[in-house]
């Protein structure tokens, strides 16, 4: 206890520490450092050659999911997911702006934390990459074919969607545990926050991924109120259960920092969702009622739809007893990772001074056997000694997640002592340690929580910056460090910054996804309501005072480029389809004045901009995306007229409208 109090003391005073930590107990002398000459060789893509890897990283708080180039680190796209972003028009655009809503209305920001690519049979497959949004919770898929979000699901009865999204072998479900346990969206939230213990649920979603990607709500356990903080899927011969690591099992309401680090053991909680299926089908579930959006964007109408569901099915891991079991596990678990055989389960003690790893078989004899000690709120817990493999013995301090080469060797990050060690599975000696800098939190290897890891490469995501990149100010670039694992030692290749705060990322070869990767939208599928697929088709019409401009742009003109007779008052809307059918020749559009974004339009696509004018006078538009060498010359004029006016309303290309009488 006294130990444990100390180790809060330190943790506590942690922040302030980190510097000493980071900078002098911890820094390697060799800071020169550690990269020997043939490093930058290592990581040296030529100019014009291609990466071997695509790395689909979290933003964290930036909301969005940013794809690198590996091994050179270079960024190839950030791809706007929960937060709006005035580069692409994404939540600005009306296509787009159903994507961001949720029950509470339009959410235009979240926390993005975990990437996760789909796969068949246990290894990434390159369809889709799902991300998860901590805030409020959701998730969603972004379809690989455009780098682009296709869906996003809203989560009911979750707070906080931390353990998310992780997914099974066929990516049968996308799976999401809730960081805060809170009362049920169908029971009264209006509690004191003391009765934690009473009123509060901790629950875990199966989101079911159809063919097409289309993911649906199947079923959610309601378990024990605490804090579910990561998870991994079983895959091989624990296909079939789920892993997640539960921390506040002291089910605390304030100062978790101490009051959540009570107890010598917190749990990794073993779901076994088949049983949970036979339980759905067998109607053991009950129909709750609920509040969530479901977001779809259609690839067709270039639109997205945004539909309030009202209904959730949930099983009570109290009462059918076989679906939950809890296995002790170290202090405050944090990565809760499953190793390529399924075997292995790793659960990473934030606290802990070791790493537990815990066996498959062992657990499924243990269950069998009855081998508990109690329960913990109606969950059965199985007895640690019954579930351990065995401890990885002073790996380091602070671990926190753990991937895995295919070679039978484990990589865990060390956050408190900024360094990763690689250990081996079966003997759980470490073989190599090599420091961070600094302060390391998820590591990724290609397919590395997958059946088939493509051992080559592991990128450390640090969580601080410090001195490694030229100053910029109080607020530094997050940093990400590539290491050649391809040896027996871990060897730094490469130091590059990232966008917002990287979690976990994932990566997975290129040749699964470059030759699938859409160039252009054909202008003959284009399904948009207001699509213009010829100048010909450009037309502006008013119903009321909505104005409806139906224009193309093409290199390098809209049409129309003159409208008049818009009036104070009026709300415009700008239909832009871009009729170019070559890659990479996107327009973009802004006018003056809109409270709003640019578009930009992507070829054979309709973007739409609402405008509501401020002020009678002249409003120039223009193209943002520098399309050819007369880019400068895409431009137009919009006049606006005081409300009641009699102006006309009338458009023109490539004639001055004749002088009015005034
Ligand atoms: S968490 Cu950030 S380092 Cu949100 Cu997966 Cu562990
Ligand atoms: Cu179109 Cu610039």
């Amino acid at each position: 206890m006294n130990q444990m109090k100390k180790l809060i003391k330190n943790l506590g005073l942690f922040s302030a520490a980190l510097a000493l930590t980071a900078l002098n107990g911890c820094k390697p002398k060799d800071i020169g450092n550690a990269v020997s000459a043939d490093a930058a060789a290592k990581a040296y893509v030529a100019p014009g050659k291609y990466d071997s890897y695509y790395n689909f990283v979290s933003g964290g708080f930036s909301g969005q999911m940013s794809v690198y180039g590996l091994p050179s680190g270079r960024l190839l796209r950030v791809i706007p997911v929960f937060s709006v972003d005035p580069e692409k028009g994404w939540g600005y655009s009306e296509e787009t702006k159903p994507m961001l809503n949720t029950s509470h209305g339009m959410v235009p920001w979240d926390d993005l934390h975990h990437t996760e690519l789909s796969q068949t049979n246990g290894e990434v497959d390159g369809r889709w990459v799902f991300g998860n949004a901590n805030n409020t919770p959701r998730v969603a898929r972004i379809d690989l074919t455009t780098f682009r979000t296709a869906e996003i699901i809203e989560l009911p009865n979750s707070a906080g969607n931390h353990s998310s999204p992780f997914i099974t072998e066929n990516t049968e479900y996308v799976v999401a545990g809730t960081r805060f346990s809170v009362p049920m969206d169908n029971a009264n939230g209006d509690v004191p926050i003391n009765t934690y213990k009473q009123n509060f649920k901790g629950t875990i979603s199966f989101i079911s991924v159809g063919k097409e990607g289309d993911m649906d709500i199947a079923f959610q356990i309601q378990c024990p109120g605490v804090n579910f903080d990561l998870s991994h899927a079983g895959k091989g011969k624990s296909h079939g259960w789920f892993f997640f690591s539960c921390y506040n099992t002291e089910q605390a309401n304030t100062l978790l920092e101490v009051n959540a680090s009570q107890k010598d053991k917190d749990f990794i909680m073993a779901v076994n969702w088949k049983k949970a299926e036979e339980y759905l089908k067998a109607g053991k579930g009950k129909k709750v009622p609920v509040k969530y959006a479901h977001n779809k964007w259609d690839e067709k109408s270039h639109t997205a739809t945004s539909t309030i569901k009202n209904e959730v099915i949930v099983l009570d891991a109290k009462e059918l007893k076989d679906i939950c079991y809890m296995i002790p596990c170290p202090k405050s678990p944090h990565g809760c990772d499953v190793d390529p055989t399924g075997e292995y389960i790793v659960g990473s003690g934030k606290l802990a001074a070791l790493i537990p790893v815990f066996s498959f078989d062992k657990l499924q004899k243990a269950i069998a056997a009855k081998d508990f000690d109690g329960e913990y709120d109606g969950i059965p817990v199985v007895k640690y000694e019954s579930a351990l493999y065995g401890e990885v013995k002073k790996p380091g301090l602070g671990p926190l997640h753990t991937e895995f080469d295919g070679k039978g060797n484990a990589y865990t990050s060390f956050f408190v002592s900024s360094e990763v060690v690689k250990w081996n599975i079966k003997d759980l000696k470490v073989l190599d340690r090599v420091a961070t800098y600094y302060s390391v939190g998820h590591l990724c290897i290609p397919g590395g929580d997958s059946k088939k890891p493509f051992g080559q490469y592991l990128i450390a995501y640090n969580k601080i910056t410090k001195d490694r990149y030229l100053p910029t100010g109080p607020e530094l670039s997050q940093s990400a460090q590539l290491f050649d694992i391809s040896g027996d030692k871990m060897q730094l290749i490469l130091d590059f910054p990232t966008i917002g705060e990287p979690h976990y990322a994932q990566a997975v070869p290129a040749e699964v996804i470059k030759d699938k990767s859409v160039k252009i939208f054909k202008i003959d599928e284009n399904k948009h309501p207001y699509a213009a697929k010829g100048e010909g088709d450009a037309k502006v019409i008013r119903e009321g005072n909505k104005v409806h401009v139906i224009m193309t742009s093409i290199r390098s003109h809209f049409a129309p480029d003159n409208i008049e007779g818009i009036r104070l008052g009026d709300e415009v809307y700008f239909h832009v389809t871009n009729l170019e059918q070559d890659w990479d020749v996107p327009h973009g559009f802004a006018v003056k004045g809109a409270s709003n974004a640019e578009l930009l339009i992507m070829p054979g696509e309709t973007t739409t901009l609402k405008w509501v004018p401020d002020r009678v006078g002249m409003f120039p538009m223009y193209c943002t995306d520098f399309c050819s060498a007369l880019h400068q010359e895409m431009q137009g004029y919009v006049r606006v007229s005081p409300a009641g006016s009699n102006v006309p309303l009338t458009f023109s290309l490539g004639t001055n409208q004749p002088a009015a009488s005034k």
